[in-house]
């Protein structure tokens, strides 16, 4: 049984009719995710899951991402309402496409598809090597949905508090990558990276941290490396969602 399935049978909220549901749409997202996950490797493209509480800096990150030569994408961007972020990093010369989920509180892979079809059809795909998809914000249900990416990358920005790891286990358990975002706050948060990486070896050791600031370019190019590294060495993640 995977993490997913044990956290529904062990939640008592669920009935055993409600648990067959959500297992149903579920694996209908798995099934879907996996297909995807064949296209984009078909259509050349490296693609990152990026997921993160609301307002932890992951469109900024992209935005500043944007000036590495090496590092040529298109977003799928995900959120409740409005064309914002999609429109922000259109301005920076990137290609996205917003998802609205209305009232839902991550992605699925059908809708990524959608989005992606409409990224392919305007062109976007042709002159990048990855896709990006920025989830919704939520440090809860997007880890639950398989959207066929290749690497899962989680943000915890220093401003949310250096305890959220064990709080919020299921994120942070199908990380590939922990981004410590607005890493020039760490001083005046009093944000204790160590706890960081204390919390992340007890849950899933091994998962690579990096610390970026948007004030700071070679913390961006650090992380950048990894990314373009992880895609050079076809790297998948292991995660079962
Ligand atoms: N100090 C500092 N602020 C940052 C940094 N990165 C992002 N921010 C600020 O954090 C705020 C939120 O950033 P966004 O990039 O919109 O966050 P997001 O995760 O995309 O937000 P949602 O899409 O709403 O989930 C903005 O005011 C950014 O300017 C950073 O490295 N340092
Ligand atoms: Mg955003």
């Amino acid at each position: 049984m995977n993490t997913r399935a044990a956290s529904l049978n062990n939640n008592p909220n669920l009935n055993k009719k409600s648990v067959q549901i959500v297992e149903k749409i579920l694996s209908k997202n798995d099934i879907k995710a996996n297909s995807l996950r064949q296209k984009y490797k078909d259509d050349g493209l490296y693609t990152i899951n990026l997921m993160s509480s609301p307002g932890s800096g992951k469109t900024t990150l992209l935005e500043s991402l944007s000036m590495f030569d090496d590092f040529k994408f298109c977003v799928v961007e995900g959120d409740l309402q409005t064309n914002r972020d999609a429109d922000r990093l259109i301005k920076k010369g990137i290609h996205a496409q917003q998802i609205a989920t209305g009232e839902a509180c991550h992605l699925e892979a059908s809708m990524v598809e959608t989005a992606y079809e409409k990224l392919q059809a305007q062109g976007a795909t042709e002159d990048v090597d990855y896709l990006v998809i920025e989830n919704v914000g939520n440090l809860v249900c997007p880890a639950s949905y398989d959207l066929g990416a290749a690497l899962n990358i989680v943000l915890l920005s220093v401003p949310e508090g250096d305890d959220k790891v064990l709080k919020y286990p299921t994120m942070f358990l199908c990380a590939d990558a922990v981004v410590i975002s607005k890493s020039d706050m760490i001083d005046y948060f009093g944000f204790r990276v160590s706890q960081v990486k204390e919390d992340m070896a007890k849950l899933k050791p091994n998962v690579p941290l990096f610390l970026t600031s948007t004030k700071d370019t070679k913390s961006l190019e650090i992380f950048k490396d990894f990314i373009v590294k992880n895609k050079q060495q076809e790297y998948y993640s292991k995660y079962s969602f």
